[in-house]
């Protein structure tokens, strides 16, 4: 996945030009979100003599990722500053850092900004816009940047880079598991990416109320008649569990384990929003489709959205007299 030259010299010029250099990323970062404004954060630090560089993000990392060199350096808020320049990584738009609508000048030209992304939905709404949605992760195309333009990856910053490959793959298993994503991974690993260290806390850690967690997501799965595995979680099912939303992560792939199903859904309070989490292992079904009916996107087989609500139980009781063929359908 070569980036263009024209836009590996405009992110150049942009850098070079900045006063200070913000790394920004989405709210409810997940792994390639902390690993890009991490991994990119670090290179940007040690090539960039005389600009500072900052790391933002609305939400602290989840406490999986706590392990990774720099995550106690991301800021929640920053004072934006005159010829600061942005780095908005793995955010499809605007709206999903959190910022747009108190800090709309950061998305209206009032800033030079670069975008590295790969959801294709994304908006384009950088001066410098880097949008490959052939990579499976964010940290896939900054380390392609990376070697485009010989800016060098220590240790640390492979271990940063390596857990969002890890993580956008569900550790190399998804099916966007690409001939380049085994390649990026065999350059992390000979630039020093503690491997082991990224399994460990991320596939082979879980706190207790993550299990309770997804004991309660993985009870209330029910088959629909579409050929869905779905499920939801209220706030009264983080409360009892003591988990926090992003400890939600990864739930989903044991719904998509039904087998036969067409789809699988995780729907999710939070805040006031329903968050909707689809994800499919056929290829003749797009899901990211589905979640554009509800104003969300994503990819053809992992998608979400989000609806200001809150779920309604609904139990449908069929009541079937015997030795009769009258049925009496009610809903409850
Ligand atoms: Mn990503």
């Amino acid at each position: 996945m070569p980036i263009r030259k024209q836009e590996a010299d405009d992110i150049l010029k942009l850098l070079n030009t900045a006063k200070r250099v913000v790394c920004i990323t989405h709210r409810n970062p997940d792994g390639d979100a902390i690993g890009s404004l991490l991994g990119l954060g670090s290179i940007l630090e040690k090539i960039l003599e005389k600009q500072e560089v900052v790391f933002h993000c609305m939400d602290a990392a989840p406490d999986t990722f706590k392990f990774l060199p720099g995550v106690l350096r991301i800021q929640k808020s920053v004072q934006y500053e005159e010829g600061d320049t942005f780095v908005f990584l793995d955010a499809a738009e605007p709206k999903l850092t959190g910022l747009d609508l108190e800090h709309p000048q950061l998305f209206n030209g009032t800033y030079k900004s670069i975008v590295i992304d790969h959801h294709p939905t994304n908006s384009k709404f950088g001066n410098v816009n880097i949008i490959e949605a052939k990579a499976a992760s964010t940290c896939e195309i900054v380390v392609a940047l990376a070697d485009q333009l010989g800016w060098a990856i220590d240790s640390d910053t492979a271990t940063c880079l390596l857990t969002g490959v890890y993580t956008d793959t569900g550790g190399l298993l998804h099916s966007n598991t690409t001939a380049t994503v085994y390649k990026t991974v065999a350059r992390l690993l000979r630039s020093g990416a503690r491997q082991q260290e990224i399994v460990q806390a991320v596939f082979r850690t879980a706190q207790l109320s993550t299990l309770k967690l997804w004991g309660r997501v993985l009870e209330k799965i029910t088959l629909t008649e579409e050929g869905g595995a779905i499920t939801a979680v209220t706030e009264g099912d983080f409360r009892a569990s003591g988990a926090h939303y992003s400890q939600l992560t990864g739930a989903i792939d044991y719904v998509n384990a039904v087998p036969g199903m067409c789809f699988s859904m995780i729907l999710s309070e939070r805040e006031g929003k329903v968050k909707g989490s689809l994800r499919t292992l056929r290829d003749d079904i797009d899901v990211s489709a589905m979640a554009g009916k509800f104003s969300g996107g994503g990819h053809k087989k992992a998608a979400g959205f989000s609806l200001h609500g809150k779920l309604q139980p609904e139990v449908r009781w069929k009541v079937v007299e015997s030795n009769d063929d009258k049925q009496l359908t009610t809903n409850n």
